[in-house]
């Protein structure tokens, strides 16, 4: 049996979370072409008959303007600790630039091998030989352990990265049951899930200053009911995400509860409310409250 921890490193919309939920087969992570999808740290478990790789996907590698930011890069920093591999995502469709420097001067420090994913490689068509020259920039500024094309939204290459990532795993028991997917309550993917489909619905600012927090769950033998409450910073933002006579709303809850109920395999009620909540991203009571791991009441679910 081998087994070890991973994390998921890059700049923002290189394909962090897209390869976590190709890697473990489920939607754990959500997903979306803005940054700060990806708030907090997600751990991903696969578990397979003779390895359990252990992944943690992280917000993008930034420069960090406020509370939010810096504490999400608190994490990106935590994430490089006491790993047995790193997984550096690059686009290949995007010109190196300033956050992809930052991002190899971190994983530097870390001091621990690092495979270096080419992601998005269905950009390039047919174009193929477009990835050495990329290959040999990232070489001559870091000694990877491997260069490995894949595209994680179509899952090309990603069983090969699977065998490269057992191979450099030490021997080692499985650390969770085989049933262990993640360690995010419910509730907190449900509000993510909602999350996603703002951002994949709004733009600009929008997406930056959407917050969603579930305010109550109820369990019944027929259905789970969910009471969510998004939170913007401004009144105009608020009627943004409400839309015509209701209808962005209304779609948003529509596909949210859709993916709710595949997640859960259970039929949801939905019940979706918008507040503002002037300059939350400064404030570090709302922040503890958001994340799961410092919510009040986490311990319920
Ligand atoms: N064409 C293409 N798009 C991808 C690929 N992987 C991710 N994306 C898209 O890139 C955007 C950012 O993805 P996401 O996983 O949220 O990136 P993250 O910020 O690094 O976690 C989304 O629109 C994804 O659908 C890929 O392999 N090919
Ligand atoms: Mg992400």
């Amino acid at each position: 049996m081998k087994s070890g921890f991973v994390s998921i490193l890059g700049r923002p919309n290189a394909g962090k979370s897209t390869l976590l939920n190709q890697l473990i087969g489920a939607k754990i992570a959500i997903v979306a072409n803005k940054p700060q999808t990806t708030r907090t740290s997600i751990q991903g478990v696969l578990t397979l008959p003779d390895a359990q790789i252990v992944f943690l996907d992280t917000p993008g590698i930034h420069k960090a303007d406020s509370l939010l930011t810096k504490r999400m890069m608190d994490t990106v920093r935590a994430a490089l600790g006491e790993r047995d591999l790193l997984l550096l995502v690059v686009d290949v469709s995007r010109k190196f630039g300033v956050e992809d420097r930052h991002a190899i001067d971190l994983i530097r420090k870390a001091d621990t091998p690092t495979l270096l994913l080419l992601n998005k490689v269905d950009l390039l068509h047919k174009d193929k030989g477009a990835l050495l020259p990329l290959i040999e920039q990232y070489r001559a500024l870091h000694d990877f352990a491997g260069y490995i094309p894949i595209s994680a939204r179509s899952g090309d290459g990603v069983a090969e990265l699977r065998q490269a990532i057992i191979e450099r795993l030490p021997e080692g028991p499985a650390y969770f049951p085989p049933d262990h997917i993640t360690d995010q309550p419910d509730r907190f993917l449900a509000a993510e899930l909602i999350r996603e489909k703002i951002l994949q619905a709004t733009r600009e600012e929008v997406p930056h200053s959407v917050a969603v927090s579930v305010e109550s769950w109820e369990d019944t033998p027929q259905l789970i009911r969910i009471y969510a409450t998004i939170y913007v910073e401004r009144s105009g933002q608020k009627g943004i995400i409400i839309g015509a006579g209701g209808a962005m709303l209304k779609n948003i809850g529509t596909l949210a509860r859709h993916e709710m109920e595949r997640l859960f395999g259970r039929h949801v009620y939905l019940d979706l409310h918008i507040k503002v909540q002037p300059n939350w991203r400064q404030k570090a009571g709302f922040l503890a409250a958001l994340d799961w791991r410092t919510m009040a009441g986490a311990d319920e679910n």
